[in-house]
Order: structure tokens, then sequence, then C-alpha cells
């Protein structure tokens, strides 16, 4: 490794901005009395009543113990009796997707590189910017928070940090509407007392068994033995494990504009609303947005289909996926179920058919829960 990753070695200062409880927020905007009440944004799954799982929960509503990815039954469980004026919703991600598309707008000009990671963070490197101060980073992440404040009406978490590793830690360590600076020589004390399962990429099940080993905080896993965790996890995680807890990092803050899709359309040879007509074009066009995602890396966690209708109205139908993939069934299956979804209720004939996937991530880029195991 080299020294850019290194506290205090190549001199950078990177920002990472997440927006808190973001898609509750987003609710709240349009709804503000939803922000004095617990709210329950929910992912139902379509076999009706509240079968489905929380996407996220307002600050209210986490009191209670609410949580992302909990089922619904779990929420409304925590909350009966208890909050009588919670509120449950349904998820509406086009509505998220303007808010967030506001936010990361407002966000961009700030930073000498923008990288997009999902709707509701970012990285920002910002060493030229600021003129490699400190200081005047901290002020541009003020700055950066108004701004979102500003043009998209939500609160976001900042940290500001010698680089991605840090800063993603350093925007979770304070929330809602956290500001946390670490300087290159405060590195160290910062992560200390920290729990092992604040590092990303270490899920629940790892920092269990770092626990089974005595070791409960990153301060602790720095001091670790370096042979018992490789034992354990194996080299290349045991070294990753221990050079993260030493607030290494030297991957760079890499351009990446949100929003970028891949899509295919077609005209179909006659204009029908029949999903046996239509699904016989699907194929097509999933195996084209397939090749032109899988050429270029990329995993995606969204994928829609867009109809345009004989009178040139469009519609479109779009789902976010459990976890980012670039497996041709799953597109073709998500696909086909969007498009028997939206023929439901499809009242005008169709004359074009589309597929797009988008919340798009390079492959082996990802930090899933346990992604160092
Ligand atoms: P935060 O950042 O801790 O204040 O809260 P969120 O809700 O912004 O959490 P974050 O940043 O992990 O995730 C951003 C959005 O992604 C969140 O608003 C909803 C969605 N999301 C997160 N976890 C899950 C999950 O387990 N299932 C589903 N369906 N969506 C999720
Ligand atoms: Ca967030
Ligand atoms: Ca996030």
């Amino acid at each position: 490794m080299d020294g850019g990753g290194a506290p205090g070695g190549g001199g950078r200062i990177v920002m990472h901005v997440d927006f808190d409880h973001f898609y509750a927020q987003c609710e709240e905007i349009r709804r503000p009395e939803l922000r004095a009440r617990p709210t329950v944004v929910c992912v139902f799954s379509g076999r009706g009543g509240d079968s489905g799982a929380v996407a996220t929960a307002n600050y209210a509503a986490r009191e209670f113990g609410v949580k992302s990815g909990m089922p619904i039954r779990a929420a409304r469980a925590r909350l009966k009796g208890k909050a009588p004026d919670a509120e449950f919703v349904p998820v509406d991600f086009a509505h998220y997707a303007g808010v967030s598309r506001a936010a990361m707008d407002a966000m961009e000009g700030f930073a000498d590189v923008f990288e997009y990671v999902g709707k509701d963070e970012a990285y920002m490197d910002v060493t030229r910017r600021s003129g490699g101060s400190w200081g005047a980073a901290a002020h541009l992440a003020q700055q950066v928070k108004n701004a979102v404040r500003d043009a998209a009406g939500i609160t976001c978490s900042a940290g500001v940090t010698p680089n991605k590793l840090l800063s993603k830690i350093a925007s979770d360590y304070r929330k809602p509407d956290g500001l946390t600076v670490v300087t290159p020589e405060k590195v160290e004390a910062f992560l200390e007392p920290l729990g092992t399962g604040d590092i990303p990429g270490i899920g629940g099940k790892t920092a269990a068994r770092l626990g089974e080993m005595g070791i409960r905080t990153i301060g602790e896993l720095r001091a670790a033995d370096a042979f018992a965790l490789q034992q354990r996890f194996g080299r290349v995680a045991g070294a990753r494990m221990r050079s993260a807890a030493m607030g290494l990092d030297a991957d760079p803050v890499a351009e990446r504009e949100p929003n970028v899709q891949y899509s295919r359309i077609a005209t179909l040879e006659r204009d029908s609303a029949d999903y046996g007509f239509l699904a016989g074009s699907l194929d097509g066009l999933c195996a084209g947005v397939h090749r032109a995602v899988a050429a270029d890396g990329r995993l995606f966690k969204s994928v829609g289909v867009l109809l345009v209708q004989a009178d040139l109205t469009q519609r479109t139908k779009s789902r976010m996926l459990r976890r980012p993939t670039a497996d041709p069934a799953e597109l073709r299956r998500s696909a086909g179920q969007l498009l028997r979804e939206a023929l439901l209720s499809q009242k005008i004939p169709v004359r074009r058919l589309g597929v797009r996937v988008s919340e798009l991530s390079e492959v082996g880029g990802q930090s899933s829960m346990d992604s160092f195991v």
C-alpha cells in the first residue's frame, strides 16, 4: 500500500455525506406532520396484509426499536399500544429519486472529485478545494449540509477525514445532522473505542466471531495478533481487517455521476396490452441491457420497465432488488414481474416496450454486510 491511504501520509481530505433516515425524511417533506409521529416506510410484498419488510423508519419510530429490514409485522408489534399515532407508509422510489437528485446536484459543485455511491450517499475529494486545510474542509462540509437542506429540505451527516473508509465511519458517528472531522493525528483515538462492527464490511457475523476471540473494539482489533486473525479469517481478510483497524485506505475518490442507467427500448410489431405478446419482446430487451452492463463490469440494484402507450404517453414501473446483481435471470424475472404488474392496470395498448437498470456499482467494489470473510 502506498502512503496515499496513511493518516498523515498522502495529505488527502475526503468527505462522506449520508442522508439521515433517507426514505423517512423524503416522506416527511411532503407530509410534515409525520415528523412528530413514528413513521415506518414499508416495502409491502404485495401478498396482502402486512407481509413485507421495513425499508427505514424515522427517529420517533427508531426509539421503539423499529429498524431497517425487520418484518412489518414486527414493527407493528413494537409500536402497538405505545404509539397510536404511528404511520406505516409504502415506499415511493420515484419520489426518493427526485429528492436525491436535488440534493446530489446541490453537493456536486463543492467537490474536486465527486463519487456518487447510492441514492443517499456520496464521497467528495476536497483536498484542493480546501487548500489542504482541515479548518477550511470543516467549513466546506457545513456549506454542503446547508446546501442539501436548502435544495432538498433534508438533513444529512458528514464525515471529513484523510480517506474514504474513515469518512464513511465518521459520517455515521453522529446522526442525525452530524459533522465529524477526524484529522490525521486524531485517527487512532477516534477509532480506538468504536466497535469492530462500525468498520464497513464487518457485519454482525464477523463481529461476533471477533468477539469470540475477545476482540470487541477497533482498538483491540488493531492490537490483535496478526497471525491469529489470519488463521481465523484467512490471509487476505485478516490483513484487511488489521489495516482497516489502523484507519488505512488508499482507495481514491473516483468520479461517478448519479443516475447512470442502461436501457433498451423496442417498438412492438403491433399495439397490445397482452402479457403473452409483450413478454415475447422482453427477453431480447433484457439480454441487450445485460450485455451492456456486463461489458462495463457493473452490477445493478434497480430494474424498471417502460411502456410507451399508443397515445405516446409513458408509464414506468421499477423495483429495487435486495442486493446489487449482474444475474441475467434475475433481470428477466424482475422485468417480467414488473410488466405483469403494470399490465394489471393497463387501459391503453402498448406501442413501445423498454427495460432499464440503474443504481449501478462496480463488480468487486461492493461492501456487503460480511464482505471481509
Ligand atoms: P441513517 O442513514 O442511519 O439515518 O438511516 P437510513 O434510513 O438513511 O439508512 P441507510 O443509509 O443505511 O439506507 C438508506 C436507505 O436505503 C434507507 O432510507 C432505506 C434503504 N434501506 C436501508 N436498509 C434497507 C433494508 O434492509 N431493506 C430495504 N428495503 N431498504 C433499505
Ligand atoms: Ca442514510
Ligand atoms: Ca447510506
